[in-house]
Formats: C-alpha cells, sequence, structure tokens
C-alpha cells in the first residue's frame, strides 16, 4: 500500500505556499503545517520574512481494477475511516515535519515556537556574557543552521563550537612592524581607563623585557595631559621609577620639538594623553590637530575598560575613529569576567585587538599581547577545551 510522504516549501506568503502546493501536486496534497521565520540579512537587520510550509502528499490514487461480474451484484461496504489510525498517521507525520525544520535555514523562529532547550540556555548564557543583541542573533542563528536536531543535546560540544566562532571573529593585531625608528606609540581613550598606567606597563615591557630577547629599547615619555597638573605628576613619578626620560608638552609646538630632539636616539616615544569623554567632540578636536605632529606612522591605539557597556564601547569607537587608532588595547580585565560587551565591538567593527591589560600595578606582568585565550577563557558559563581552540587556531592568534 503506498504511503503519503512529506514535503516543504518555503515562499513569502501563506498564500504563495500554498500556490505552489497545488502548482506542485495538485489538489490532492495539503499544508498540514507552517511556520513564519526570518531569513537572511546582516547582523539581524534587512532580513524578510518567509514561510515555510510542510505538506502532506497523499499517494495517487490507484485505478480501480477491473470488476468481476459478480462484484458488480454485491452492494460495496464502506468501512470508513478509521479515525485512531489517521491521528497516529498525522502525529508520525508532524514529528517527521519538526525534524526537517530544524535542519532548514532560515534559523529565527517565529515568535510562540518552542526553541530547543540548548538554544534557550545559549542565548541566556550569551545575555549574562553581556553579548549584544546582534551578535548572540548571529551566533544563534549560526547554531541552528548547522546542527541537527540530535547533535543540539550535546551542549558542551555547541559550547566548544560557538566559543570557536566567537575566536574566528577577533582580529589579533600582529604588531604592525617592522618599525621606523623611533616608534612613536600613543595611547587615546576616555578618561579613567587606565592610559597612563598602561603607557608604563609598555615602556617597562621595551625597555626591560623587549621581544624575542632582542635588545632593551631606548625610550622616552612625553605626556600632553596638561590640563590637571597632577596627571603630569602622575607619569612623571611612574618614569622615574622605571628609570625613563619623562617630558611635558604643552601645545603641538611643544610636542613637534620634544619629538624632533629624540628622533635621532631613541627607540620608540610613548606619548600619553588627556582623557577624553567621548562625548565632548570639540576637545577631541582639538587634541587630534595636536597629534598630527606625530606623522601618518605614528601607532595609536584606542584604550578602553573591559567592564564598560557595550553600547559606551562602539560610541568611544566611533568617536575616536577620526584619529585612525590602529588597534585596541582593552584594559581591567581583572575586573569582569563578562565580556561579551569587547568580544561583540571587537567583531562588529573588526578593529583589531593589540593588548590587555589585568591588574593595577605598572609592572609588565599586568599587560600582554594580545590572543583570542584571553577573551574567551573565563566567559561565565563557558567551559572552554583549551586543546580543541588551539588545534582550532593553528595559525595562531591565541
Ligand atoms: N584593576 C585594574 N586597574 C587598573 C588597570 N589599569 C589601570 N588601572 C587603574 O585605573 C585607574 C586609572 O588609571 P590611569 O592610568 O590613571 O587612567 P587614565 O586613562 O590615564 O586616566 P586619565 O588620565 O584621568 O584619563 C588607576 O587607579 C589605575 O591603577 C588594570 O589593568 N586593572
Ligand atoms: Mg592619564
Amino acid at each position: 500500500m503506498p504511503e503519503s510522504y512529506i514535503d516543504t516549501v518555503q515562499a513569502p506568503t501563506f498564500a504563495e505556499c500554498q500556490r505552489l502546493v497545488r502548482e506542485r501536486y495538485g489538489d490532492r496534497a495539503y499544508i498540514f503545517k507552517h511556520k513564519t521565520v526570518r531569513s537572511g540579512g546582516f547582523l539581524g537587520m534587512f532580513s524578510k520574512e518567509n514561510v515555510i510550509a510542510s505538506v502532506v502528499i497523499p499517494p495517487l490514487k490507484m485505478p480501480d481494477p477491473p470488476k468481476r461480474p459478480q462484484d458488480s451484484q454485491k452492494k460495496p461496504i464502506d468501512p470508513g475511516p478509521d479515525i485512531g489510525e489517521i491521528l497516529d498517521q498525522i502525529k508520525v507525520l508532524g514529528d517527521k515535519i519538526d525534524t526537517r525544520l530544524a535542519y532548514l535555514p532560515p534559523a529565527q523562529v517565529s515568535p510562540g515556537t518552542k526553541e530547543h532547550e540548548t538554544l534557550v540556555r545559549l542565548g541566556s548564557d550569551l545575555e549574562r556574557n553581556d553579548f549584544s543583541p546582534s551578535f548572540r542573533h548571529e551566533i544563534l542563528d549560526r547554531v541552528r543552521r548547522e546542527f541537527v536536531l540530535e547533535a543540539l543535546n550535546d551542549y558542551d560540544e555547541v559550547q566548544q563550537k560557538v566559543l570557536a566562532w566567537m575566536g574566528e571573529r577577533i582580529k589579533i593585531h600582529n604588531g604592525g612592524g617592522p618599525h621606523k625608528r623611533p616608534r612613536v606609540i600613543v595611547l587615546v581613550g576616555p578618561t579613567g581607563v587606565g592610559k597612563t598606567t598602561t603607557l608604563c606597563k609598555l615602556a617597562a615591557s621595551l625597555k626591560y623585557y623587549p621581544d624575542n630577547g632582542s635588545e632593551r629599547q631606548d625610550i622616552s615619555l612625553i605626556t600632553v595631559d596638561v590640563f590637571r597638573i597632577a596627571a603630569a605628576s602622575q607619569l612623571k613619578e611612574l618614569a622615574a621609577c622605571l628609570q625613563v626620560d619623562c617630558t611635558v608638552a604643552y601645545d603641538q609646538d611643544e610636542l613637534k620639538k620634544e619629538l624632533a630632539l629624540r628622533s635621532d636616539s631613541l627607540d620608540a616615544v610613548l606619548i600619553d594623553t588627556i582623557g577624553r569623554s567621548p562625548r565632548d567632540s570639540l576637545e577631541l578636536a582639538k587634541m587630534k590637530k595636536m597629534l598630527e605632529v606625530c606623522g601618518p606612522d605614528a601607532e595609536v591605539y584606542l584604550t578602553f575598560m573591559a567592564s564598560a557597556k557595550y553600547s559606551d564601547i562602539i560610541e568611544t569607537m566611533r568617536q575616536f575613529e577620526p584619529f585612525g587608532y590602529r588597534a585596541v588595547i582593552v584594559t581591567k580585565l581583572d575586573e569582569t569576567r563578562q565580556l561579551g560587551n569587547v568580544i561583540s565591538a571587537l567583531a562588529e567593527s573588526s578593529k583589531p585587538l593589540a593588548f590587555v591589560t589585568n591588574g593595577q600595578p605598572t609592572t609588565p606582568k599586568y599587560i600582554q599581547k594580545a590572543g583570542i585565550l584571553n577573551l574567551l577563557t573565563n566567559l561565565e558559563g563557558f567551559t572552554l577545551d583549551r586543546e580543541r581552540l588551539e588545534a582550532h587556531f593553528t595559525y595562531g592568534g591565541l
């Protein structure tokens, strides 16, 4: 006895699905179930609604067998449909359809549809770690697309994949070398994020712990933070501890002069700047003008705190964009485990991460060259399989 079978059709509207079904199967097929989903778009925007309909196609009617003479004498007995059997069949078909829908792109299930437990848990883990709504949407969408229904039951496996996808979205700054001598390194960013502290950590690394056993570097510090007397003296005190020369530049001409004085003799000049609110556009413009004398080869880094809100990080990135910063330094990693805000902002802006800092003292121990693991290791609720991630990122970057 031939069986019914199922198919799915997809169209922008339910009426269009009905038309497609009629076109393909004639009147015998009927839509058993349908869902409205969103598909395509970018970071949750510009996606389109689509209807996915599950269609039951009963077998084609077989031609009646030729009647034998005695049959025509008998009155045919129609036993009528067995309702129990039909309900059972519908249930089986329904289960099959649910499984199929789980494989289907696009991924956003319409409101009212029950999500798989893993997706619900993952969604709340991502939210708990402060990932942006669009990043959460992107990850959940990808899980729905790439995991078949049974595979979703393995939460750890889903987590490892998700961590690897996050890692793929973080760009690591490779240092940008070889550098012209002297390197001019400038730290910009909002107030109180740790620019001065970080600059001293960098100075200490370059002077006392240069890369790959290379020679100790001759360096000098300049501060253009002249609006608060305390700020210049803070840097001077720290510089004295490091036995590094430190000068204050009061305006653009002085900065130009101080840079020229150091152009032949030093390996690197590190410049500390005035902490500015990203909303203070006028002061930001003045500072940008002053820093123009650093030249196009200056390595400008945007510094912000790991605990800043996602929206504040995005605003900071936007307002400091005119400084042409090459990469980002994330400070105070020791103060939070919720780094979804940072990961989302880096992923969505495509800005590379250069360094992270993780402690108050100005010793080099508390600054690290950026790696993917810096951000992925301690996310709340995620258990990272380090070996597996290392294997995934064989090109480095960890
Ligand atoms: N926990 C922690 N504290 C840090 C870190 N880096 C800096 N700090 C602290 O953050 C505070 C502000 O640091 P500063 O270096 O003065 O910050 P700034 O960006 O130069 O501040 P302004 O010059 O006022 O804009 C200080 O108390 C530092 O000790 C870090 O990695 N971890
Ligand atoms: Mg400062």
